[in-house]
């Protein structure tokens, strides 16, 4: 096979022929894999990007008199902000019992600082049973649907990485009981050298590419379907799914399709809702939703400055407090609007990308030396015509698995999961040992399938249950 002489010219004009430095050495079939992987990039837009984060001065910093803390839809407080809660969750039970929801779960990142070979969502999380996040998510889901009648369609976003062995995981274990869900890819991005911005070679037919983070969401539901078949777009067109509830695989306390929070977005008639907690400390790695000029958006926690991260009102509490943990409710119809038309900003990471030198060999750097390019969903709310802020508790909702030792690792996933399950117990009349400073002493799990919240457990449990010992309740 020989290499379409336009192919070549365009590497040329966009100064990356080096990718063809062994293309002589290639077969057919490893010559037909760089070509596509060569095809698929981008090669005007990638300028853009490399003059822009690379050579450019990239600073993404806001300054800071433009910004103000955003409005926010506070966890109630009095009777009246109870009632108005409760009729925000009729509305989202509705929506729910009329099959209008679906739910996004996005799966595709490769989750380096945990260090775990394989998806991140196959990662035995279970306090007790060491069920994997996929299972405690779908077992969310199963559950939701069986309380309003509909199961909410899922849609799992992988990358071309992980595709197969998410795929795989979800069918050796009958898809945890789901009725159809749905696996859709996100695309990627070519790495290249910091200085210089060549794109790294991976091997000699293949690029150093990787996903092109959780804003690809977008562009990756509308695009067509295996062998050319409708996009998930279509398929919640064709299902009458208007709402949809997204979240990140790796915090299994979220509260999935929340009907509250559903019900507040529909309130509002919002396009795009953010669930915020509040900051704890100013290097919290959170990005945080603020408004610019008077419109909101999200200033990524690597982005912000020091000064702004720190301000603190009068009182001595950080002036903007509102940090995003990634549980969206997006409009079906926003996100048509949006990929019809926008396009969400780059952002640059550098990072340690290993790559072939000019000899062939394979170079494992020890220090920083390429440039990613992502997109981050939360880019989008600067584009929505309405939007929503609501505020959730953190003790409740918000654990990620994020590293393998310290904080956001499965020990401090374990002992949350459990604080919280054991409330929910005491809450249904059971005892509960507690240490002096109020968490319990071993694993205590309860499966979605067996309750959902606490007040489901406290109708189905009994009263009196004394736990004396790991207890799963399923
Ligand atoms: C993310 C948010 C941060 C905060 C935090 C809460 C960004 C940039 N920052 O930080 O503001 O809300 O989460 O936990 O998002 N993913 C993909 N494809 C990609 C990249 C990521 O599916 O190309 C998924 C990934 O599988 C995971 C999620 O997005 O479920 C978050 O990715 P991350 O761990 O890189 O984000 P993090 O912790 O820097």
């Amino acid at each position: 096979m020989a290499f379409k002489t336009d192919q070549a010219e365009r590497l040329e004009r966009h100064g990356q022929s080096h990718l063809l430095r062994w293309w002589n050495e290639l077969d057919d079939a490893r010559r037909a894999r760089l070509d596509a992987e060569i095809a698929a990039v981008d090669l005007d837009q990638l300028d853009r990007l490399i003059a822009e984060h690379v050579h450019g001065e990239s600073t993404a910093a806001v300054p800071t008199d433009r910004v103000e803390p955003v409005e926010v839809v506070r966890l109630p407080e009095t009777d009246g902000e109870r009632v108005a809660r409760r009729r925000a969750k009729e509305v989202g039970e509705q929506a729910l019992a009329n099959g209008e929801v679906g739910v996004v779960l996005v799966a595709g990142g490769s989750g380096t600082r945990l260090g775990f070979d394989g998806p991140k969502g196959t990662f035995p999380i279970g306090p007790v049973s060491s069920a994997s996040l996929f299972q405690i998510h779908a077992e969310k889901i199963v559950a939701l649907g069986r309380r309003h009648g509909k199961q909410p369609p899922l849609y799992v976003m992988t990358s071309p990485d992980n595709h197969d062995a998410t795929v795989w995981f979800f069918d050796q274990h009958g898809r945890f009981g789901l009725d159809r869900p749905r696996f859709f890819q996100q695309g990627q991005m070519p790495a290249v050298e910091l200085g210089t911005g060549k794109i790294l070679l991976a091997a000699p037919d293949h690029l150093a590419l990787s996903p092109d983070g959780h804003g690809g969401t977008l562009l990756a539901l509308a695009a067509p379907g295996a062998d050319g078949g409708p996009s998930c777009l279509d398929d919640m067109r064709d299902r009458g799914v208007r709402t949809l509830f997204y979240f990140q695989v790796d915090n299994p306390m979220v509260e999935i399709a929340d009907p509250a929070y559903l019900g507040l977005h529909r309130q509002a008639d919002a396009e795009m809702s953010f669930k915020i907690v509040e900051r704890r400390m100013p290097d919290e790695k959170v990005g945080v939703v603020v408004t610019v000029d008077g419109r909101p958006q999200v200033i990524e926690y690597s982005d912000l400055s020091p000064e702004l991260a720190g301000k603190r009102r009068s009182d001595g509490q950080l002036e903007i407090w509102a940090g995003s943990i990634a549980i969206h409710v997006l409009e079906r119809s926003f996100i048509e609007r949006l990929v019809g038309k926008h396009r969400l900003p780059f952002h640059r990471a550098v990072k340690k990308v290993a790559h072939l030198d000019d000899a062939g060999r394979t170079i494992k750097p020890a220090e920083p030396n390429a440039v990613k390019f992502e997109q981050f969903i939360f880019d989008a709310l600067p584009e929505a015509e309405r939007w929503s802020i609501v505020e959730t508790d953190r003790l409740r909702e918000f654990e990620p698995l994020k590293n393998a030792t310290g904080p956001d690792s499965p020990a401090t996933v374990h002992q949350r999961m459990s604080d919280v399950f054991g409330d929910w117990l005491e809450q249904a009349g059971a005892v509960v040992p507690r240490r002096p400073d109020g968490s319990v002493p071993f694993g205590i799990e309860i499966s979605p399938l067996y309750a959902l919240d606490a007040n489901e457990l406290k109708a189905k449990l009994a009263p009196g249950l004394v736990v004396e010992k790991p207890i799963y309740l399923h």
